[in-house]
């Protein structure tokens, strides 16, 4: 006898903020717009720096604004790259990169209930290593080409499919992601789609994106 496995939770968006924010009233505006547009499941602060690096001034004005609206609304606040940032700004976790702090050491900084997240870029051995070190998600990508993230490495919808079909632990896919291309990782497995552009850089406007993701992903539950 075969048992059909009972279908998987609704797909969600998990929005990361744009590399630079320069107006952070006008930022702050758009976040409270998209909000109110429809289902975010996590913010990850990620403003970056030139260099590539976290930019922690940025950070933290940014955090000022949208951590405590974003809470209330039940969106998780993730710190990109720094658990001790996470933990200063009242954060719910922190996102790890490939080469960032290892998931262990954020968890022991953060302790049991924080989010930690893992990027696994297009590796399903490094995603079973931060699952093993306890991070509670992880993160598959680039699915397809981004101009928000330099040296990403291109990602199969395989990796969904496998990682879907045999870990409990919640998978995100990211890079390029926007509504009209977000179906094909979203029937193949992702727990999450992670997006930038896809929400920011939209000329509708990040509600009306918010929207149109929420449609498909509406749409694509049941499965
Ligand atoms: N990691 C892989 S691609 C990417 C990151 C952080 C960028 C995501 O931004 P966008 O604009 O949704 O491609
Ligand atoms: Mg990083």
């Amino acid at each position: 006898m075969t048992t059909t496995p009972p279908p998987r939770p609704r797909t969600r968006l998990y929005l990361i903020t744009p590399p630079q924010v320069s107006d952070i009233p006008a930022f702050t505006s758009a976040l409270t717009a998209a909000i109110g547009a429809g289902d975010i499941a996590s913010l990850q602060l990620r403003l970056k720096g030139k260099d590539g690096l976290i930019d922690v001034d940025a950070t933290r004005a940014v955090s000022r604004a949208v951590t405590g609206l974003a809470q209330e609304a039940g969106i998780a606040v993730l710190i990109n790259d720094s658990p001790e940032l996470a933990r200063e700004l009242g954060a719910d976790g922190v996102h790890v990169g490939w080469e960032d702090v290892p998931v262990k050491t954020a968890r022991s900084l953060l302790g049991p209930d924080a989010i930690i997240g893992a990027t696994a870029k297009n590796s399903y051995h490094k995603a079973m290593q931060a699952g093993e070190d306890g991070a509670d998600y992880v993160a598959f990508g680039a699915f397809y080409p981004t101009q928000t993230k330099e040296h990403t490495v291109p990602a199969e919808l395989e990796l969904l499919q496998v990682w879907q079909a045999a870990m409990l632990l919640p998978c995100v896919a990211i890079g390029g992601i926007t509504a009209s291309n977000a179906e094909p990782l979203v029937t193949a497995g992702a727990d999450f789609i992670a997006v930038s552009s896809g929400v920011w850089a939209q000329p509708e406007g990040p509600a009306e994106a918010v929207k149109a993701f929420n449609a498909l992903l509406d749409r694509l539950t049941p499965r």
